[in-house]
């Protein structure tokens, strides 16, 4: 199925190339779900400036900023980069899908977790609210709008949070059957693949939680630590959107072990005539206004923004080791939860394992100059 899916995309790409929309440097009709953290709104900027053919922005509530502050983000940067014609729409309600303990309803970060990001570009980077409202639509909504007015298998989606979003616009009534006809693929970051590891680990009894009687045990303080944050924040919504089977790329946490961020990457990578400084200065002070260590913070969704761009523009990847799985999630009650489950079920997935740090940065600060 994967190989399937590699022929169709290989073909659609040529179909661009011959009908030169690469030579005009835009991509196929992107739909992009984000939870506006810092690497959200460095890849933003990145995929306005390289060409993205963005249809719509939705904002789960479930991830790294407040419900109020997401939205706003996503508004005042596109004001700020003169498309303020993108429509950005509030996740439907407040909650996440995910309930599994009701000691601990919802999985959202602490909100001293997303405070720095709620202001991050008010107070650090001095950008201006946007005076366009947000959509009325809900997110739901808006991605399914999206996808009725859209040509078949056109559309690329860009999962950069937490699923609710994708899961909630997958259950209304018909846009299953548009998540079929017109989307081609679903770009997703993060989440650790863990081969043949986890087998021997779970036949080993090493994994179990913590024992009968405990309850479910994870939490924002406690995740499993090969859980991915996009996964464990609403891992029903997660395992739903896997489980439907989209043909999927997913850059994995092994790809990011060397692009951990270094404040002089902006000066090194950033080309010498670029007068644009929005991208350094969005990059600059992410450790400072998070009293966070430069170490623990990295390219995370950008570096899943530029290798699908680099895809669809049919440029060299920065991607250096693929592995093709199907992949769904565990939902099990031990350490496995919330983690990625390879074998014959669930989406057919391309995972980049190994990223190019030159390579990618490279493009990211270019492109991000334009
Ligand atoms: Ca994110």
């Amino acid at each position: 199925m994967v190989a399937t899916w590699h022929r169709s995309t290989w073909a659609c790409w040529m179909c661009m190339f011959i009908n030169g929309l690469v030579a005009g440097a835009t991509s196929a009709p992107i739909i992009i779900d984000t939870d506006m953290n810092v690497d959200d709104m460095a890849a933003l900027v990145y995929l306005v400036r390289s060409g993205a053919d963005i249809k719509g922005i939705t904002v789960s509530a479930t991830g790294f900023s407040g419900q109020w502050a997401g939205v706003d983000s996503a508004l005042r940067l596109l004001h700020k980069l003169n498309r303020s014609d993108i429509p950005v729409a509030f996740q439907e309600g407040y909650l996440g899908s995910t309930r599994l303990n009701l000691d601990y309803p919802s999985g959202m970060p602490p909100s001293e977790w997303t405070e720095a990001n709620n202001r991050y570009l008010e107070q650090w980077i001095g950008l201006e609210p946007s005076q366009k409202p947000a959509a009325w639509q809900s997110a739901p909504q808006l991605i399914c709008q999206i996808l009725q007015s859209a040509d078949l298998q056109s559309v690329f989606i860009l999962e950069l949070g937490p699923y609710t979003n994708l899961a909630a616009a997958l259950h209304r009534s018909d846009c299953a059957a548009l998540f079929r006809s017109k989307v081609q693929g679903l770009y997703v970051q993060g989440g650790r693949l863990h081969g043949d590891d986890a087998q021997k680990i779970q036949q080993s009894g090493a994994l179990r939680g913590s024992g009968p009687g405990s309850g479910f045990p994870w939490t924002t303080e406690k995740k499993p630590n090969k859980a991915s944050w996009n996964v464990f924040l609403d891992a029903v919504s997660a395992a739903q959107v896997w489980t439907f089977g989209l043909a999927t790329v997913v850059l994995s946490d092994n790809a990011f072990e060397h692009l951990q961020v270094d404040p002089s990457d902006p000066g090194m990578y950033t080309p010498r005539n670029c007068t644009n400084k929005l991208l350094a200065d969005v990059m600059l002070n992410w450790a400072p206004a998070h009293n966070a260590e430069w170490s623990g913070l990295s390219y995370w969704d950008q570096a899943t923004a530029v290798v699908m761009m680099q895809q669809l523009l049919t440029k060299e990847s920065a991607c250096q080791r693929w592995v093709e799985s199907n992949i769904t999630i565990s939902l099990q009650n031990d350490a496995t939860y919330a983690t990625y489950h390879e074998g014959s079920l669930g989406a057919p997935s391309e995972a980049c394992l190994a990223t190019s740090r030159v390579a990618l940065l490279n493009d990211f600060y270019s492109a991000g100059c334009a």
